[in-house]
C-alpha cells in the first residue's frame, strides 16, 4: 500500500497529500474502532503534522536556491509577466499582439531570433484565438524549456583521467574565482581530491582571493608571485597534481578585457603549455559569464569561443538581474552546454543548470 507513497518520485506536497489520504483511508478507520473520535485528533493528527514537517524540511535546500533564483530573476520575470498581462487581457493572438509580445521578449534579453521563433511557434498553434496571459506564459515556458534542454548538461568528470584539468576563462569580474571556489567545494564533498592553480598572476589580490577560496573549500592552491608567467604556473600545477594524486585540477586565469589580444594570446599560451604535460588537456574549458552584463555576455561568448575550445558555460549572478533571459539567447545562439548557474556569493550558491526549473523561474509558471 505504500507504493502510492514511495513508488515513484513525488514532489513534497504530493507526498504530504498521499500521507493524508493514507491516514484517512487506513489509519483513521482502525483507530476509530478502538478509540474515541477525540483521540484521533490527539493521536493521528500530530503524526500527520510531523510527517508534513519532515517532508517540508527535507525539501528546503532545493526550495531555497530555487526561491533565490526566482527572486533574483524577479526583475526579468516581472517585466515579462506584466508585459504579457498588459497585452493579452481579453485579446486575440493577432499580428498586433504578436508584435507586442516579440518586443517584450526582446526587451527581456531573450534575443531577437529566439523572440521571433517563440512568436512563430505561438502563431502556428494559436493564431486568431483568444488567449489568456497565463496560457501565453505556459506556452512561453514550453518554448524556453525546449531551447534550454539540449544545453542543460552536467559537467562530466572522467574519473579515468587524472588529474582532470579544468581551465576557467572569462572576463574580469565574471565570477571565475568565486565559481572555482564553489566547484572545489562540490567536488571535495563528492570525495574527489581537488587542487587549484592561481593562474590570474596579473593581480596580487586575485592570487590571494583564490587562496582564501582554497582555504574555505579545504583544498591546496598552487600560486606564483604577482607578474609570473601564468602558463608556467599551470605547467607546474599539473606536475604537483600528479605528485599528489589529485583527481581534479582547476586552473584560474586572468580576464583583462581592456587588452583582448594580449589576454587571448596568454590563454592560447596556457593551453599550449598545458598540452606539453598532457596532450588531451584541458579536459574541460569553461567560460564564465555574468548574467547581469546582458548582451555583452553574448559578445564575450563569441570572442572566447573563437580563441579557446570552450566546452561549457557557467552563468553567474542570476540571483539579482533583469537580464536573466540572456541565458536563453546564448543557449539558442551557441548551443554550448550550460553546466552550472551562480545564484549568490557564498560557497553553496552554485547549482547544476536545470532547463525546466529555469524556465519556470523566468516565466513565473509552475511555481510550488
Ligand atoms: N550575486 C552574485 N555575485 C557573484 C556571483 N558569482 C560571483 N559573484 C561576485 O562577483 C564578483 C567578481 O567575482 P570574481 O570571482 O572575483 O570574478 P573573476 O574576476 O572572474 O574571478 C565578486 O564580488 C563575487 O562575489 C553570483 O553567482 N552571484
Ligand atoms: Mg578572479
Amino acid at each position: 500500500m505504500f507504493k502510492k507513497l514511495f513508488g515513484k518520485k513525488k514532489k513534497p506536497d504530493e507526498v504530504v497529500e498521499a500521507v493524508e489520504e493514507l491516514v484517512e483511508e487506513i489509519v483513521e478507520p482502525i483507530v476509530q474502532d478502538i478509540v474515541e473520535e477525540q483521540a484521533i485528533e490527539e493521536i493521528v493528527e500530530p503524526v500527520v503534522e510531523q510527517v508534513t514537517e519532515t517532508v517540508e524540511v527535507k525539501a528546503e535546500p532545493k526550495k531555497s536556491w530555487f526561491k533565490r533564483l526566482t527572486q533574483g530573476l524577479s526583475k526579468s520575470n516581472n517585466n515579462l509577466v506584466s508585459g504579457i498581462g498588459g497585452i493579452f487581457t481579453k485579446r486575440k493572438l493577432d499580428d498586433d499582439t504578436l508584435e507586442a509580445l516579440e518586443d517584450i521578449l526582446i526587451q527581456a534579453d531573450l534575443g531577437t531570433e529566439t523572440a521571433v521563433r517563440i512568436c512563430e511557434g505561438l502563431a502556428a498553434t494559436s493564431y486568431d484565438k483568444e488567449i489568456e496571459p497565463e496560457e501565453i506564459r505556459q506556452l512561453l515556458n514550453k518554448e524556453i524549456t525546449q531551447i534550454l534542454e539540449p544545453v542543460a548538461k552536467p559537467l562530466v568528470i572522467d574519473a579515468s583521467i587524472k588529474p582532470f584539468i579544468i581551465l576557467m576563462t572569462g572576463v574580469n569580474g565574471a565570477g571565475k574565482t568565486t565559481t572555482i571556489g564553489k566547484m572545489a567545494q562540490k567536488f571535495q564533498a563528492e570525495g574527489k581530491k581537488v587542487m587549484l592553480a592561481a593562474g590570474d598572476t596579473f593581480r596580487a589580490a586575485a592570487v590571494e582571493q583564490l587562496a582564501i577560496w582554497g582555504e574555505r573549500a579545504g583544498v591546496p592552491v598552487v600560486t606564483a608571485p604577482q607578474g609570473s608567467d601564468a602558463a608556467s604556473l599551470a605547467f607546474e600545477a599539473i606536475a604537483k597534481a600528479r605528485e599528489q594524486d589529485i583527481d581534479i585540477l582547476l586552473i584560474d586565469t586572468a580576464g583583462r578585457l581592456q587588452n583582448r589580444t594580449e589576454l587571448m594570446d596568454e590563454l592560447e599560451k596556457i593551453v599550449r603549455v598545458i598540452r606539453k604535460q598532457d596532450a588531451t588537456a584541458p579536459h574541460a574549458s569553461l567560460l564564465v559569464l555574468d548574467a547581469t552584463t546582458g548582451q555583452n555576455a553574448v559578445n564575450q561568448a563569441q570572442i572566447f569561443a573563437e580563441k579557446v575550445d570552450i566546452s561549457g558555460l557557467v552563468m553567474t549572478k542570476l540571483d539579482g538581474t533583469a537580464k536573466g533571459g540572456i541565458l536563453v539567447a546564448i543557449a539558442a545562439k551557441f548551443g554550448l552546454p550550460v553546466h552550472y548557474i551562480g545564484v549568490g556569493e557564498s560557497i553553496d550558491d552554485l547549482e547544476p543548470f536545470d532547463a525546466a526549473e529555469f524556465a519556470d523561474a523566468l516565466t513565473q509558471t509552475n511555481l510550488q
